[in-house]
């Protein structure tokens, strides 16, 4: 018995999960929400309310799975969190989503053309990269009390454990990561005034980072020695891990809160071409290479659901959809991952203000905002798999949509339209099902390549199809 607990930016989950007749169980024993915190310092995260969700769920998983073995964690990318010399968080993280980081950006390619740092690192350029929000940070007066620079995952995992280390998955979305070493880079380090020991070792997906502290076991009732697993920690990698694939010739689309489009590779592409496209060479599970573009997402569809209720009006996320699927195709589009959509606040008016001033159609109602949106990413997509595929001489035959985007049937429709592909939509927990396959194997409860656990993955779930050429679904 193994336990994923997998944040996102828009919510966590802790899960159990098993393998019996060659697939994998699950049961979800806890859910709760996550989102970014406007404070007089900034957007930050309430990383310790999450950490008290994480224990409330680990209570319930004692409870109802008392024989669980092992805990993977894994979290979204590039925040971190710095602990002073005692190890005490010094505060709470800034969420990636604070325009902290303008004169960060502009002083890092000062010192480091933006071309040479591609080629050491293979990140898609974000204003929001780990070496930004450190540089932004080096400014503070907390900077002076740091001591340890910890990424999310693994500040959840010190706490649970007292144990410090990463992997290399969230270790590549710093762009302190030498992408061809795999390790982190002295050049950069020294680049931006880091000691190297400031960071965590890094550890490949599969490792046993240590075992559950003492006071946790006893606030939770887990078996005393249950241990803290290193896995895909980044949840895009642990989602990767779970397509759910058969054959060679897929892409896929990591689909939440962010639209992560790509492929997987296995050596990275560094060239100029490929950073002018703007795309991404992320550390995968077992040294695959999840080369993708960063493609903005559901965020704005839950900015725009959020900003409403703010206004007094709770839209059903279903309806809206079922209205949204009703108005005709050929509406405005906006460009989904421009930065002007990043930051918190205001969505729909950004959207419309982004419409008028390319001199398109103005959407006023919620389903007209939805489907804008919806259009929007179906044809980020397309344009970004077919980059992909002409970037890394590799031919999409089908399109993977996993995460809490795939129960979309609207975006999914629009997404094989807008490929020209078949897309199979599920699992929507791909992430943690990545999370808990990669511990399962570590623990020695199946073996094999990571095209073994996808074949289970496929095996374990109920996937949807959707043709290029209908207007219809099967399921199967
Ligand atoms: P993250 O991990 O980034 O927090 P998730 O993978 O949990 O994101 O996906 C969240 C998104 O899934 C929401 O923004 C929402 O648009 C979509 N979603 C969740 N439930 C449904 C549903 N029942 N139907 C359609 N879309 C859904
Ligand atoms: C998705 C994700 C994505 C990152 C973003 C910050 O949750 O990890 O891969 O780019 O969050």
């Amino acid at each position: 018995m193994f336990a994923a607990v997998d944040i996102g930016a828009s919510g966590g989950r802790v899960i159990a999960g098993w393998l019996a007749d060659g697939k994998i169980n699950t049961e979800v024993v806890h859910r709760f929400g996550n989102g970014p915190q406007q404070t007089d310092r900034g957007l930050r995260w309430d990383i310790r309310g999450l950490y008290d969700e994480v224990i409330a769920g680990l209570r319930l998983l004692a409870e109802r799975f008392p024989a669980v073995v092992s805990i993977g964690i894994d979290t979204w990318a590039v925040d971190y969190g710095l602990l002073d010399a005692d190890g005490e968080l010094i505060e709470d993280p800034h969420c990636y989503r604070d325009p902290r980081t303008g004169d960060a950006v502009r002083s890092v390619h000062d010192r480091i053309d933006p071309a040479e740092l591609y080629q050491i690192t293979g990140l898609q350029y974000l204003s929001f990269n780990t070496i930004y929000q450190l540089v932004a940070e080096q400014d503070c007066p907390e900077w002076r009390r740091a001591a340890k620079i910890v990424m999310l995952p693994d500040l959840l995992g010190y706490w649970l454990t007292g144990d410090l280390g990463t992997d290399v998955t969230n270790a590549s979305s710093t762009a302190l990561l030498d992408a061809s070493t795999r390790d982190w880079s002295p050049r950069l380090l020294q680049l931006i005034g880091i000691d190297a020991d400031m960071l965590p070792p890094i550890q490949p997906a599969g490792t046993v980072r240590g075992r559950i502290s003492p006071e946790v076991i006893k606030q939770t009732g887990l078996p005393d020695d249950v241990v803290l697993t290193s896995i895909g920690s980044h949840d895009t990698a642990s989602a990767v891990a779970a397509v759910p694939a058969t054959e060679p010739g897929f892409a896929y689309i990591s689909s939440g809160t962010w639209s992560l489009v790509g492929l997987e590779i296995a050596e990275p592409i560094l060239t100029e071409d490929s950073r002018r496209a703007n795309f991404t060479n992320e550390g995968g599970v077992d040294g695959r290479i999840r080369y993708l573009r960063n493609e903005g997402g559901l965020w704005l569809l839950q900015e725009s659901l959020r900003q409403w209720k703010l206004d007094g009006v709770d839209h059903d996320l279903g309806r809206l959809l079922a209205a949204a699927a009703e108005l005709p195709a050929g509406g405005p589009t906006v460009d989904v991952g421009a930065e002007e959509f990043i930051a918190p606040g205001g969505m729909p008016e950004r959207i419309a203000a982004a419409c008028r001033r390319d001199g398109q159609p103005v959407p006023t109602t919620a389903a007209e905002f939805t489907r804008c949106v919806l259009d929007s990413l179906a044809l980020a997509y397309g344009r970004t798999l077919v980059e992909a595929a002409s970037l890394s001489g590799q031919e999409i035959e089908r399109v993977h949509v996993v995460g809490g985007g795939s129960q979309n049937a609207l975006l999914c429709r629009l997404t094989a339209e807008a490929t020209g592909r078949e897309v199979i939509a599920g699992p929507v927990e791909a992430t943690a099902l990545g999370n808990l396959l990669v511990q399962a194997r570590t623990h020695g409860a199946i073996s094999g390549a990571l095209e073994d656990l996808r074949a289970l993955v496929a095996a374990s779930s109920e996937l949807t199809t959707y043709s290029p050429q209908r207007q219809d679904a099967d399921t199967r």
